[in-house]
């Protein structure tokens, strides 16, 4: 993908979204924090003691294409990632999104990992 992939027309939807469908409760996940707007739950393999993705309810494939479509609602997952490390661990926080399968994502609906909970090394490998 290119900037000039990047528009603000809205993708479409997936039918098989995985995390679509832990937004609408269809799928199970140890859910942390909620708002109007976006969802926390513990990530499934988690890399440190607080590891938890936040995501938007509205579908958006990356963090791109989020912010073109919608930048208060990426307002909105910064700020439910910075409450959960508040709750979660001492409000000190990474908070990564892998865009594209060379970065490593691998659901392609945006979510951040607010991870924490312990001193972090860097880089990442
Ligand atoms: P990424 O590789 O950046 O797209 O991150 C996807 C994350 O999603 C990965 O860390 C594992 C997590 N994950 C995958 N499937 C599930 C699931 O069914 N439930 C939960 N809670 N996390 C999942």
């Amino acid at each position: 993908m290119t900037h000039d992939d990047v528009t603000a027309e809205p993708a479409p939807v997936p039918s098989d979204c995985l995390f679509c469908k832990i937004v609408a409760g269809e799928v199970p996940a140890e859910i942390v924090a909620t708002d109007e707007r976006a969802v926390a739950f513990r990530d499934i393999a988690p890399q440190a003691p607080m590891h938890v993705l936040v995501v938007p309810r509205d579908h958006h494939g990356d963090i791109a294409q989020l912010a073109a479509a919608d930048p208060e609602l990426l307002g909105a997952v910064v700020a439910l990632a910075d409450r959960v490390a508040g709750e979660q661990a001492d409000g000190q926080f990474r908070l990564v999104f892998n865009s594209g399968p060379h970065a490593g994502q691998s659901v392609f609906h945006v979510h951040g990992h607010v991870i924490g909970g312990k001193q972090l090394g860097w880089t990442p490998a």
